[in-house]
């Protein structure tokens, strides 16, 4: 999976403009490349290196535009380091920014409300270049937002739940994506859903299935675990041919969920709907993510047995809490004094510690999540989750999603790999072309504590 904004932002230039898309975990950006406008997105941790890029495209003469829920959040912080902000949704802002762009009135922010979701449009899914990553599968978005309201996640206060209309999702699969035909066409028919929660609304989710059940297509999405309590909706993905859930389990520990306000998971049903999911052909995935308020050193020691205990276990993202400054977690955090000296906007990367958690000593966390990696991206534990999970489910593509989805849990073992970093805030340098670029140019680092 990679990010779609830049295939979105595409979609949205006129017909007269060349567009060209980068995306720098696959290809290197070309520094002398002669642009007019270049669009940023990133994430927070990559704040100060899209700094460092629009400071050297800019003293070039190009031009530099920053969006998405960093530069929608810090403006004003944004506003000096490039030329243009779009703080509101694209499909807005995007044709106004380029139509003042092309009279040389080009304004230093953009807020327009944002569209109604039928005004959503087509992604550029021809500028995807798929032999940069020969295991990418086009994106799709049927809705954005979520209903729900965890204390830790970037939506929360934000974004209200909207769908689009499901012919229009339809239309898109049907005519407008374009496939990954690599290793003998084996995803020619793949793609994943991008929304935060394909499952806000499970009317919708049932329908939206029911439309795509005559497509054939395989698919996979992230949803809530709620939603996959009610057998309709399992019985509906499977045939509609989704093989890939992700779900935010986060924590196996009541009080850690409780202190995030997750109350949408109930852990004594966790065992027996990963199971239900299995045995329906639905590759269940979940992330985990410690050092949030309730974890203790007991339960983190315990956690590798826990996960044990589960039988159709299959781990794909494991986190450090992270107190993203948009949300209310971020605001009883500082509040109460523990936003960790010294943190800096790269450290918002999930995996570095930014706080001190109620119950636990920064360093036990960052031990124990280190621990936690290593153990569950090991390859015995490949081995049985192929052993336990291969036959469960006879369903088409079913073996397949199960088999790629090993390197994605041995890659687990990379989170932390980087040896010159404590992956604690305020004691890890910035990455070194960043920080000597910064240095050079005078770029101010943006402090969060
Ligand atoms: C694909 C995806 C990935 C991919 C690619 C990530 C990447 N670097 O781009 C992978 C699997 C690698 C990934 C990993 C991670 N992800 Co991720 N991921 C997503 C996902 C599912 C879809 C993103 C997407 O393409 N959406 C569709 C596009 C069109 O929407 P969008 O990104 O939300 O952007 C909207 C606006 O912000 C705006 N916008 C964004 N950029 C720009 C730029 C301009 C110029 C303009 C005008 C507008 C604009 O336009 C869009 C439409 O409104 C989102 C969930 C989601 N639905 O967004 C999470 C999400 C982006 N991921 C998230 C997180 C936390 C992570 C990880 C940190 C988790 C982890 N610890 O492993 C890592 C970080 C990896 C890394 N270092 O890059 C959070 C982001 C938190 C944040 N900083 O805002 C999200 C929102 C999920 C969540 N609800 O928590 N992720
Ligand atoms: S359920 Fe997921 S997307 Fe929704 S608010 Fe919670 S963390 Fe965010």
């Amino acid at each position: 999976m990679q990010s779609a904004v830049p295939e979105l932002i595409a979609g949205l230039c006129p017909d007269h403009a060349e567009v060209e898309i980068y995306n720098e975990k696959e290809i290197n950006i070309p520094l002398d490349r002669d642009w007019d406008l270049v669009f940023f997105s990133y994430l927070h941790s990559y704040y100060e290196h899209t700094k460092v890029l629009s400071a050297l495209f800019r003293q070039r003469g190009i031009k530099t535009v920053a969006g998405g829920r960093h530069a929608s959040h810090f403006t004003r912080d944004c506003e000096q380091f490039f030329d243009a902000v779009v703080a509101g949704e694209p499909e807005t802002n995007v044709p106004a920014l380029i139509r003042d762009f092309e009279r040389g009135e080009m304004k230093s922010t953009y807020n327009l409300p944002p569209a109604v979701p039928a005004d959503i449009k087509s992604y550029r899914y021809d500028l995807i270049d798929f032999s940069h990553n020969r295991v990418r599968m086009p994106g799709i978005e049927a809705s954005r937002g979520c209903p729900f309201s965890c204390n830790f996640c970037v939506l929360t206060g934000w974004e209200t739940y909207r769908y689009r209309p499901i012919k229009n999702v339809i239309n898109e699969i049907e005519f407008k994506v374009r496939w990954n035909r690599h290793y003998f066409g084996l995803l020619k028919n793949s793609f994943m859903f991008l929304d935060n929660n394909l499952g806000g609304s499970p009317v919708y989710l049932r329908e939206l299935c029911a439309a795509l059940t005559p497509l054939k297509k395989t698919w996979g999405c992230a949803l809530t675990f709620n939603v996959l309590r009610d057998d309709r909706n399992i019985k509906a993905l499977a045939n509609a041919g989704c093989r890939y859930i992700y779900t935010g389990l986060e924590s196996l520990n009541p009080e850690s969920l409780e202190s995030m306000n997750k109350r949408q998971n109930k852990i004594s049903e966790v065992d027996e709907i990963i199971r239900k999911c299995f045995a329906s052909g639905i590759l269940l995935s979940f992330g985990l993510i410690v050092g949030s308020d309730g974890d203790t050193n007991e339960y983190l020691e315990r956690l590798p047995d826990y996960l044990s205990e589960l039988k159709y276990f299959s781990i794909t993202f494991l986190g450090i809490m992270c107190p993203y400054p948009e949300t209310p977690l971020f605001h009883k955090i500082k509040g109460e004094g523990r936003l960790l000296p010294g943190t800096i906007s790269r450290d918002y990367d999930c995996y570095t510690l930014c706080h001190r958690p109620t119950s636990m000593h920064p360093s036990e966390v960052v031990d124990h999540f280190r621990r936690l990696c290593r153990k569950v991206g090991s390859i015995s534990r490949i081995g049985r989750y192929y052993w336990t999970n291969l036959m469960a489910s006879a369903m088409p593509s079913y073996k397949l999603t199960i088999l790629g989805s090993g390197p994605e849990i041995i890659s687990l073992k990379n989170n932390i790999r980087n040896d010159r970093r404590r992956y604690i805030a305020g004691l890890d340098s910035l990455e070194q072309w960043d920080a000597d670029v910064m240095q050079e140019l005078q770029i101010p680092v943006q402090r969060l504590s």
